[in-house]
């Protein structure tokens, strides 16, 4: 059986509609998680919504609806967004669902029993819409003495009784954790961050709510609910089959398991500090890694709702298309680092790399054949600069494999660019149409060449742009199960001629973008 691989998303609030930092986070996921399988492993993907809480409580109040009302209605809105985008998920969690309050209160009973939780009074500040306790320290003063937790949030003074989770116990354990795992946070940035905060000193962690009950309940304790934070990690076993079915939980959570957590950088300390804490404490094995990636920021200035400036990232699939708004993200941004997106930004990447370059080498190849050997596949005689070029692509490959092991999908695809540019060179240089009257024969070559190349170059890039590589590879007669790395190096072409595919005129696959006067 093939090694297991466990990835998720953050799971999202649903106390709005998804906007372009939630599609961001789940296309990065997507695309590594569709790499992970075409690598042969057994991969698990998670994605979902954070239904529970404060923070929808008070959205549906002011909506005048039940919270569960809200929630069924805007995770739905999340759920289309996945399947419109593309987004391989295997199982979209909601919070709301059964097993999932199973889970959370059998991971609270375990914490429990090792004596870590106690019931006490809870006073200090809160934020609702970060859905976080902050300490006097880490606050600052907004307008009117407003005070503001880190992020920038107005946080309120809250007294109730609670449960306490015993964090200060665990402060040694997380730095041993830090310094024998040091990939265990990442980016490296994001790390030193969490050092320095968990070196400052824990306090413990208040870990219930009377106030409302729209949340897990507490096992064995009347009027509390989980703090969301407790039920929300939790999510990330419940997919795995937490607590009942050992077997699941052995394939993909289980210790030394390759888990990788993909979030943004504002909940790093929610999943590097509480979240071990809370394995450790119920003894369950902790992540390989927690990736903290960058914030996607409107022409570079923060999105919020009052600047209006919050993109719904349904129309901008719509109007550019979902491959090249994929496309743009993962190669415009660094993963990890804060980028930027504007309506130039996405037409000019996705004309100059996808229109220009990529579409038109496999556009003029592919009708060349199609016209002048009426489709029939061309035959190969491969001189030096023909092995060159497929070497250089086998190169490129493995340098796209080895970025996106690492997470690093800008990395990636500039690797796959180089070697769409060093197809162009070469059609430039070989210039097959001048062939076709002199050496018909290499013109074949050529084509031949050509063929393999665009084929590579599309498998290669399956993860980032499945449907548009699919397309095209479905057009060149590539069978499903010829479609991953193992393909590349393989004599798929010789087969397939044998075969007697014929090409078909191709279809175009990157239209060309256009603004509008309303992106000015
Ligand atoms: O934090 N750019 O939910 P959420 C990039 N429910 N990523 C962004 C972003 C932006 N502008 N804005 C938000 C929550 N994100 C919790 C998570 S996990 C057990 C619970 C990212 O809907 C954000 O960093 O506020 C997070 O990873 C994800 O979107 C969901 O954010």
């Amino acid at each position: 059986m093939s090694q297991p691989y466990t990835i998720t998303t953050a799971i999202s609030y649903p106390n709005g509609r998804p906007h372009i930092g939630h599609a961001y986070e789940v296309i990065a996921t997507d695309a590594i998680a569709r790499f992970q399988r075409m690598m042969g492993r057994d991969v698990f993907f998670q994605t979902g919504t954070d239904e529970h809480g404060l923070k929808m409580a008070q959205t549906a109040r002011g909506r005048g609806m039940e919270p569960r009302d809200l929630a069924n209605e805007m995770s739905g809105y999340f759920k289309d967004m996945n399947d419109r985008l593309n987004i391989s998920y295997d199982r979209f969690i909601r919070t709301s669902e059964p097993d999932h309050h199973r889970a959370s209160q059998a991971i609270w009973q375990a914490m429990e029993a090792n004596g870590d939780l106690y019931l006490g009074r809870y006073e200090g500040w809160y934020s609702v819409r970060d859905e976080a306790f902050y300490d006097e320290k880490e606050l600052s003063e907004g307008e009117g003495g407003q005070k503001l937790s880190p992020q920038g949030t107005p946080v309120e003074w809250t007294v109730e009784e609670s449960w306490f989770f015993r964090l200060s116990a665990y402060q040694q354990k997380l730095l041993d954790l830090y310094d024998s795992q040091p990939d265990f946070i990442q980016p490296d940035s994001r790390r030193n961050e969490i050092m320095r905060f968990v070196e400052g000193g824990l306090s413990d962690l208040s870990i219930s709510r009377t106030s409302f009950d729209w949340g897990v309940k507490v096992p064995g304790s009347d009027g509390h609910v989980m703090y969301v934070w407790v039920d929300a990690l939790t999510n990330y076993l419940t997919g795995c089959g937490y607590p009942d079915d050992a077997g699941r939980m052995a394939r993909y959570w289980s210790e030394g398991g390759d888990i990788t957590h993909i979030i943004g950088k504002d909940i790093v300390r929610f999943h590097t500090v509480y979240w071990p804490a809370f394995l450790m404490s119920a003894k369950i094995p902790l992540p390989r890694q927690v990736f903290g990636h960058g914030f996607l920021l409107n022409r570079g200035e923060k999105m919020s709702k009052s600047l209006g400036n919050v993109a719904d990232p349904m129309e901008l699939a719509e109007r550019f298309g979902v491959d090249q708004l994929r496309y743009f993200l993962l190669s415009e941004v660094t993963f990890g680092n804060d980028g930027s997106y504007s309506a130039e930004a996405i037409v000019a990447r996705s004309n100059s790399d996808l229109a220009n370059s990529f579409g038109n080498l496999a556009q003029r190849t592919l009708s060349f054949i199609a016209k002048n050997l009426d489709g029939r596949l061309p035959e190969p005689a491969p001189s030096d600069e023909d092995k060159e070029l497929l070497r250089s692509i086998s190169e490129a490959t493995d340098i796209f494999k080895k970025a996106m092991a690492d997470l690093a999908p800008s990395v990636a695809i500039e690797a796959w660019m180089r070697a769409v540019f060093a197809c162009n060179a070469y059609i430039d240089a070989q210039a097959p149409w001048a062939l076709r009257k002199t050496d018909p024969s290499r013109m074949e070559a050529v084509l031949a060449t050509l063929y393999e190349a665009i084929a590579h170059l599309a498998i290669m890039i399956q993860p980032v742009i499945p449907a548009s590589a699919s397309a095209l590879l479905e057009q060149m007669g590539l069978d499903e199960n010829r479609r991953d790395y193992d393909a590349i190096g393989t004599d798929w072409y010789a087969a397939l001629r044998a075969s007697g595919f014929t090409l078909a005129p191709p279809r175009p696959l990157f239209p060309r973008l256009e603004l509008t006067e309303a992106d000015a």
